[in-house]
Order: C-alpha cells, then structure tokens, then sequence
C-alpha cells in the first residue's frame, strides 16, 4: 500500500489515531468543565492538534519535549495516556501532578517531558538547556520547545533562541501561531508579518509550514530533527494555524472575526488527513469506525478511571517540593 511522507500506512494511521484522541479527549474534557466537574481552567488544541501530533511523531522516545499549554498531541505521541490526561484535569491523586494542579501544568521526566510551566516562554531556555547538557555529552538526542505566538514577544523565547544559535544546539523551535494572544491579535504584538523572521536576526534557519497539515509538520520537524543530531544545530518551525476556540474555554472569542472561524473551519487537519488517507486507500469506513470505537471506549474509561479516583489526601503535599 502507498507510503506518504515516507510514512507506511500504519504509521499514517496511527497519526490519525493521535490526531482524533487529542480532539475527542479535549471535548470531553469541555463537557465536563460545562458540567461543573472541572476544577480549574479548560485550554485545548481544537484546529491545531495537527502541529503537536505531527511534530512529536517525528522525534525519538529518547528526546526531550517542552509542551506549552495546546501541546496534548504531542504528550500523547509521547506515552501519556487518557487515564492520567483526565485525572489531571479532575484534580485526582492518580493524574501526573498527583492533585496539586488541575489542568495543563504537568509533564513526565520517565518519557521526556518537560512539565509545562505558566509563565509564557519559560521552558524554551530550559529546552536550550537539555540542548546543551546533549551536545556536552555527546548524546545524539534533541530537544523541542514549543510556543505561542504572543510568547515570541516574550525576552526569554529571544534569549533562548539566540544561546541556541551561538552554540549550534540540537534544539527546534517549534510555534504553534494561532494568530491570537488571548484576545491580541497578531498585528497588534508584532511588527514582523512571521515568527520566522524574528530568526533571521539571531542566525538560525527557520521554515514556515502549514499548521494543519500534520504531514508537512511531521517531515519539517524530521528534516530539522536529522540536521540538529547530524550537530549542524537549531531550527525554528513555525506552524500557521488557528485558534478555533478561546483562549481557555471561559473566553467566549467573541473578539474573532466569525468569518476567519469558517474560512479555517474548512481546513480542519483531521478531515484533512482523512480525505488524504481515504483517496490513498489507507482508510476505509470500516478502519475508520474501528478507530472511532477505540476512541470512545478509551476516553469513557478515563473519565471513569478519574471519577473513581481519589482526591488528593493532602498528607504528601511537601513530597516532591524542592527549595535551593
Ligand atoms: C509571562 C506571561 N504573561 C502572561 C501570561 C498569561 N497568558 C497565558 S497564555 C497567554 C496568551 C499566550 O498567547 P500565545 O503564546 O499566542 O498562545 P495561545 O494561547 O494563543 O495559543 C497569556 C497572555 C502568562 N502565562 N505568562
């Protein structure tokens, strides 16, 4: 059967597996929240989960990720599970953060991944950091910081991007632009028309690929992923998207133009995928309904998992607090 991207057909279908997961873990997820059975704020990747799947498929279990808050695709890639996605979010003893955080502030050191701290841009640094601690050890592993739009106006991601490239790190920069800062939209943040051109003053390459076509981010991320471990050092990948909701899921985004929501609406990277998978004979209804099963049976039984889980018992609140 057709191979694209360089990608078997069981890889294609396991993207496309991690693309429907991310969405319909993150639905569910709203529901609960208009339920009142989330604690906390509610912030998904609707319409961009194209750029974290993608990217984080072309990477080795062996390499590190820093995710920003709409980066559930790519922690799944990464061996997160739907169980520990909804305990996180119901603020269960069972989730990654064992109860202390109840929404997108968590990670896994075992699977490489960074946890995602609030400040906008912080993890890029730390990101260049785990480059670096590679490149000492000689270590053919990378490492990817992912980012917002607004948070390329922040000093760190600048600060960052440039340590990266004086010391030719095996780091990508990858950016999700979803066009939106909360409510600031791109025009009003920066004076440059693409993140990608803020690279060009620090020296590093940078590509510009659409964001909702998961194949094109995953052989971007493959071709910049294979330059940075062959030591010729770090990319920037920006990824052009849209924000299809919200900021979180308490901003109603009555700020955006209706028509730009329909205009992307139409570039939806899962039905995307699936029309190419169907028109290469990779996908077929019964495929696709086998997949759809799957989805639903493992998120029900997450949101089960969490539900029956304990609270917190606050007797381990100092285990694992470090002060220096
Ligand atoms: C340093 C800092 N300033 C402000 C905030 C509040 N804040 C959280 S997300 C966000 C918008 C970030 O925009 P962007 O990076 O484009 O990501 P998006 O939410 O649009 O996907 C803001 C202002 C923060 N977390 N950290």
């Amino acid at each position: 059967m057709a191979e694209l991207h360089g990608l078997p057909p069981d890889d294609l279908l396991k993207i496309y597996y991690y693309l429907r997961l991310t969405r319909a873990s993150e639905d569910r997820v709203i529901k609960l929240y208009r339920q009142g059975r989330v604690f906390g704020g509610v912030y998904v990747s609707n319409g961009q989960e194209a750029i974290s799947v993608g990217s984080a498929y072309a990477l080795a279990p062996e390499d590190v990720t820093a995710p920003s808050h709409r980066d559930l695709g790519a922690n799944y890639v990464r061996g997160l599970t739907p169980r520990e996605y909804l305990a996180q979010y119901l603020g269960r003893a069972t989730g990654p953060t064992r109860g202390r955080d109840g929404n997108v502030h968590y990670g896994d050191i075992k699977r490489g991944i960074l946890s995602f701290v609030s400040p906008m841009a912080d993890l890029l640094p730390v990101a260049a950091g785990c480059a670096l601690a590679f490149k000492i050890r000689r270590e053919p592993r990378i490492a990817v910081g992912y980012f917002g739009d607004g948070a390329s106006s922040r000093g760190d991601f600048h600060e960052a991007v440039n340590f990266a490239a004086v010391l030719r790190l095996p780091v990508l920069f990858i950016c999700n632009n979803n066009q939106f800062a909360y409510s600031t939209p791109l025009a009003r943040q920066m004076a440059v028309p693409h993140v990608a051109d803020r690279a060009k003053g620090y020296g590093l390459p940078a590509v510009i690929v659409d964001g909702n076509d998961v194949l094109a981010v995953y052989t971007a991320t493959k071709a910049a992923a294979e330059r940075a471990r062959a030591g010729e050092g770090p990319t920037l990948i920006e990824c052009k998207t849209m924000r299809m909701r919200g900021h979180a899921e308490h901003d109603d985004a009555s700020y955006v133009p209706p028509q730009l929501l329909e205009e992307w609406r139409a570039k939806d990277p899962i039905q995307r995928l699936e029309r190419t998978l169907r028109e290469a004979g990779i996908l077929s209804d019964a495929e696709e309904k086998r997949i759809a099963e799957q989805i639903t049976r493992e998120v029900e039984d997450a949101v089960q998992f969490a539900e029956q889980s304990p609270l917190p018992d606050g007797g381990g609140v100092t285990q694992g607090v470090y002060a220096v």
